[in-house]
């Protein structure tokens, strides 16, 4: 069900601390922790503790906990001393989900150009 952990879900495995994470901030609602494949210097994904399998999902069900995950973004981009970078949620396989859990990419560090492929 939506918002319940999923046993076949890395990222909640991750909340469980089933499965090891470099983690750098975490909240009552949300997990932030470093990309496995880090694309730029800082690269650091925010996720929801609650499951839901991507952002549309999320904003749809449990707007308030898509707010914490977006202020959350905020938090690690002033803890990695960003004044520029990128806040990106690929959403369906069309845009590059490849992970199935609602989760936002926070990259900077580095120039970045746009448009994104
Ligand atoms: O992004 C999914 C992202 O999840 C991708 O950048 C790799 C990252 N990933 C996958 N497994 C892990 C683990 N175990 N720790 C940290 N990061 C991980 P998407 O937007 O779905 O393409």
């Amino acid at each position: 069900m939506a918002g319940e952990p999923q046993d076949d879900c890395l990222f909640c495995k991750i909340v469980g601390g089933h499965v090891p994470a470099t983690v750098v901030r975490e909240t009552d609602t949300t997990l932030a922790f470093r990309d496995i494949n880090p694309q730029a210097p800082t690269h650091v994904l925010v996720i929801p503790k609650a499951h839901y399998e991507n952002a549309a999902a999320l904003a749809a069900a449990a707007p308030e906990l898509a707010a914490d995950v977006l202020r959350e973004t905020r938090a690690v981009a002033q803890d990695e001393q960003l004044d520029s970078y990128r806040t990106v949620f690929n959403t369906g396989s069309g845009a590059g989900q490849t992970v199935w859990p609602a989760h936002a990419h926070v990259i900077g560090g580095r120039g970045l150009e746009w448009p994104p492929g």
